[in-house]
């Protein structure tokens, strides 16, 4: 089996970095952001500029106000960072449909099949972060690895702005050295239970057999004897009920070839049209999306009034943003096809077509 590559990607200073984004006094400055009241709350985060301070996430923000008293405190704004947010994952979702979110600035991504000699997982990685910082203004860190846990390691690595490849070349380097406290899944509690029992870091962690950590740490005791070693799981738990349905080909040579591309938007918004009509579901955004033969990708989406299920709605739309597109000097080398904003069909959006068929 080929070996997975999973790529890790998790927002630098999110809420901080989305209000410096948002207004650009903010920026090169301390930005504390915190939860409900300044009196009791918590720090939810502070910008890097603020880091220096000592403030961090869930420190008490009396705490932040001593340590940086210049600092600029804000309220969070929710509603915006999940807006944000949702621009992010559909950068994610344009690369893969397999992206498992872990909050809403992280997600595990597998890349495994978007891999080749002339495009490895690290340059797509980066390119994943051009795209978010492109559209979003803001800057993220990748980690890339072939299990999920050393990839979220790899990712808080180089922060802010960092791609880290943790490889079976350097795999045990970092590990060996890595501070206990450090590992994902040991929070404040086993670290201190750890130092008790002498386990300073991977080297120390690595020593202990198999029964030694059960004893200490029961059930996880065997995950953290598996952690040392670099093995972790790569399986992704990603939302097979999607909230797009979508279909793409990839030619076996470069295409360049207007008849035969709309006679291909027209077979894909018919295999999409299908899958809507299984799921009963209609949708009200229809993205197409290139790629050309140098790998670069664009991508062009429009709403539609109504939503659309039926083929030749698809393709009408599909047809117009392909025109809008395409680059006639560049080869096309993938062209696809995607409906999202999706809802179930009800009788409401249905037209009197329907009960014809
Ligand atoms: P993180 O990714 O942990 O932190 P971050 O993005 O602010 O900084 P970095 O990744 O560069 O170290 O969390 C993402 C967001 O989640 C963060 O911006 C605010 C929120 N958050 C809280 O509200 N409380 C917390 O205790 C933490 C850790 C995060
Ligand atoms: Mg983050």
């Amino acid at each position: 089996m080929m070996e997975r590559r999973i790529i890790h990607i998790d927002m630098d200073a999110f809420y901080a970095q989305v209000e410096q984004n948002d207004n650009p006094k903010l920026r090169g400055k301390p930005v504390i952001v915190g939860g409900r009241s300044f009196s009791r709350g918590v720090v939810s985060t502070a910008s890097y500029e603020a880091r220096k301070y000592g403030v961090h996430s869930a420190m008490a923000m009396s705490r932040a106000h001593q340590l940086c008293p210049d600092g600029i405190f804000l309220r969070a704004r929710f509603n915006r960072y999940r807006e944000v947010s949702s621009q992010i994952m559909d950068i994610f979702l344009s690369y893969t449909e397999i992206v498992e979110p872990l909050s809403l600035d992280e997600a595990y991504l597998d890349i495994t099949h978007l891999v080749s000699k002339t495009r490895p997982a690290k340059s797509i990685a980066l390119q994943i972060q051009h795209d978010i910082f492109e559209k979003t203004g803001l800057t993220s860190s990748s980690g890339i690895s072939y299990n999920k846990y050393l990839a979220k390691l790899a990712s808080g690595m180089n922060k802010p702005s960092g791609t880290t490849v943790i490889d079976y070349d350097n795999v045990d380097e970092i590990l060996m050295h890595l501070d206990i406290g450090d590992f994902p899944g040991v929070g404040k509690v086993t670290k201190e239970k750890m130092h008790r029992l002498k386990i300073f870091n991977g080297q120390d962690l690595y020593d202990k057999d198999e029964n030694f950590l059960i004893f200490h740490f029961g059930k996880r005791g065997r995950s953290l004897y598996e952690k040392a070693r670099g093995i972790g799981t790569n399986q992704l738990d990603y939302d097979r009920e999607r909230k797009s349905v979508g279909k793409e080909t990839t030619f076996s040579y470069d295409r360049n070839d207007d008849e035969e591309m709309v006679r291909v938007l027209k077979d894909l918004s018919e295999q999409v049209s299908v899958r809507l009509e299984d799921k009963k579901l209609c949708g009200r955004v229809v993205t197409v999306k290139i790629r050309h033969d140098d790998f670069t990708v664009h991508t062009k989406q429009t709403g539609t009034s109504n939503p659309i299920f039926r083929t030749e709605d698809i393709y009408e739309v599909a047809h117009h943003l392909y025109y809008e597109l395409k680059d006639p000097t560049i080869p096309i080398r993938l062209i696809g096809v995607t409906v999202s904003d999706l809802e179930k069909r009800s009788y409401r959006n249905m037209t009197i077509y329907d009960f014809l068929k």
